[in-house]
């Protein structure tokens, strides 16, 4: 298991659509390990692979965020949203990829979503609640789509330039 280091926006990675994967490989199996690992660590509830640096269509998910909650890990291959709710909800969304800068996202507020295992089985499950914002907030880092795509032009261009005064201050050191 290894932390990998996480994308920061903004960065090319993050705006492209993620490849499809074609069979679950020991190195695949590694991967979901290693953002499994490095969510944990983050902390965070969501990783997708993307944000760390892997064009590849595979994200990880923990909403049982509460501190006494036994860890319920989900690894999502190939995800696909087959149904969404006419309902909608809103949440105050973040991003690892984006630290520090939190925006209210209204999205479905229940989402059907088939994937693939690390099983290589096809799987097919309803969410709700928090597991149906950090779903979607996934697949859309899948599509290279972040939540600050979902703002007016002016709070995202401030985001960004606020991204851009980090990065060159960590790349100072
Ligand atoms: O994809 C990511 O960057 C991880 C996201 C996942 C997420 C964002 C918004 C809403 C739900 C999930 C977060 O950074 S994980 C951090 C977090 C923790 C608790 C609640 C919301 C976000
Ligand atoms: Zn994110």
């Amino acid at each position: 298991m290894a932390l990998r280091r996480i994308v920061l926006h903004p960065d090319p990675r993050l705006k492209k659509a993620a490849t499809p994967v074609a069979s679950v490989t020991d190195d695949l199996r590694r991967l979901a390990d290693d953002m499994l690992e490095t969510m944990y660590d983050a902390p965070g509830i969501g990783l997708a692979a993307p944000q760390v640096a892997v064009m590849d269509r595979l994200l990880v998910m923990d909403c049982a965020k509460e501190d006494d909650a036994t860890p319920e890990p989900m690894v999502l291959i190939n995800p696909e949203v087959v149904w969404t709710s006419e309902d909608r909800n809103v949440y105050e969304e973040g991003c690892l990829s984006i630290p520090d800068h939190y925006a209210e996202v209204e999205r479905p507020k229940e989402v059907e979503v088939t994937w693939m295992g690390l099983d290589g089985k096809t799987q097919c499950e309803r969410f709700d609640g928090l597991w149906a914002t950090c779903v979607q907030h996934e697949i859309d880092h899948l599509d290279g789509k972040l939540f600050i795509d979902y703002l007016k032009p002016l709070k995202r261009q401030m985001i960004t330039r606020k991204m851009q005064k980090l990065k060159r201050e960590m790349a100072r050191g």
